[in-house]
């Protein structure tokens, strides 16, 4: 029997003789509440609430995922994700969204301005064209047809932050771990079915047309719903070096828990880089059977998990202390 069919409204319970499609065995007498949210960092508890709350009104779970990043890309505080992201070098905000369901839907947009919820524009590329990701002009201008509306993203505190990176950088962008707490969001309904979603404004003071891993499909985020979920934050390049979050999906679908997967997705990072002087990578998986891990390069990566009855930060285990 299949996980979707051992389903007893809002809970999943299983025996060690169940299996999933590829074969793996599900863990031996797992009980798991659904739905289940997990998100990266300490903004996943307010966008946590939000994916419950959408839930709880009859969305999907694809709802409930853009419906929580959207608190995040909308809070003029959080200085790496949509309204107030650090701007680039040249003082632009550009913006890197995608979304994923189970069925392998997908849509992105990359290096977007002007558009305060990029993850609804990804939405839109997902439902509306042939296509998966929308970059730059062309995403301003297919979110503008669609009925977004634009607006000046730098906010005052972000402006000065660069006006003062300015001085001290002589405008040499550097690889390194200043200010990024993108967030990336995972979710599993009482059905069984995911989605993940995955919006920043990037790596602070990039060069400016820079693309992270977050809008890569198979890099800043993954969903196979045989199998499992997984998001990244930190250093895209290295994430987007091991197609990260599709390594740690097709870790799980080899038997991986959440949190093995992830660790051994930062651990290629580490074999694949002789510098990791300020490479911060942190995984976030969940599976099918609603477990969740975690695992980063450097401590201090955490991230939210929430079900119908609580919301709560976990601290990711990690390989390096800073
Ligand atoms: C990027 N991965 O643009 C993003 C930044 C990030 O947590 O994740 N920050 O490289």
């Amino acid at each position: 029997m299949g996980v979707a069919g051992a389903a007893i409204i809002g809970c999943v319970e299983s025996s060690a003789n169940e299996q999933i499609t590829s074969g793996s065995l599900l863990p031996s007498q797992t009980t798991q509440e659904f739905p289940v949210i997990v998100s990266t960092w300490n903004h996943g508890i307010a966008a946590n609430r939000s994916a419950i709350e959408k839930l709880n009104q009859g969305g999907t779970i694809l709802d409930a995922v853009e419906a929580g990043v959207r608190v995040t890309e909308s809070d003029a505080n959080n200085q790496s994700v949509g309204l107030g992201g650090l701007p680039d070098r040249d003082g632009n905000v550009t913006l890197d969204a995608c979304i994923m369901n189970h069925l392998s839907q997908c849509g992105a947009v990359s290096f977007l301005q002007n558009i305060e919820n990029p993850i609804s524009v990804a939405r839109k590329v997902m439902e509306d064209t042939p296509h998966v990701m929308l970059s730059g002009k062309g995403a301003l201008e297919f979110a503008i047809d669609k009925g977004f509306t634009e607006s000046n993203l730098l906010t005052e505190e972000s402006s000065l932050a660069w006006e003062k990176w300015k001085l001290q950088s002589k405008y040499n962008p550097q690889i390194n771990s200043e200010n990024h707490d993108t967030i990336g969001m995972l979710g599993i309904d009482k059905n069984g079915e995911l989605a993940g979603a995955c919006t920043t404004s990037g790596m602070a003071y990039k060069l400016h047309g820079r693309v992270g891993d977050s809008p890569i499909i198979g890099a800043g985020l993954f969903v196979d719903g045989e199998v499992g979920a997984a998001c990244a934050t930190g250093v895209g390049e290295a994430v987007i070096r091991i197609a990260g979050s599709a390594i740690v999906v097709e870790l799980m679908r080899g038997g991986a828990t959440p949190e093995e997967a992830c660790k051994e997705a930062v651990n290629r990072i580490i074999r694949k880089h002789d510098d990791l002087t300020n490479l911060q990578v942190g995984f976030l998986a969940l599976d099918k059977f609603g477990r969740s891990g975690g695992y980063s390069v450097y401590g201090g990566f955490n991230y939210a998990h929430a079900t119908a009855s609580g919301n709560e930060m976990i601290d990711a285990k990690y390989m390096k202390e800073w």
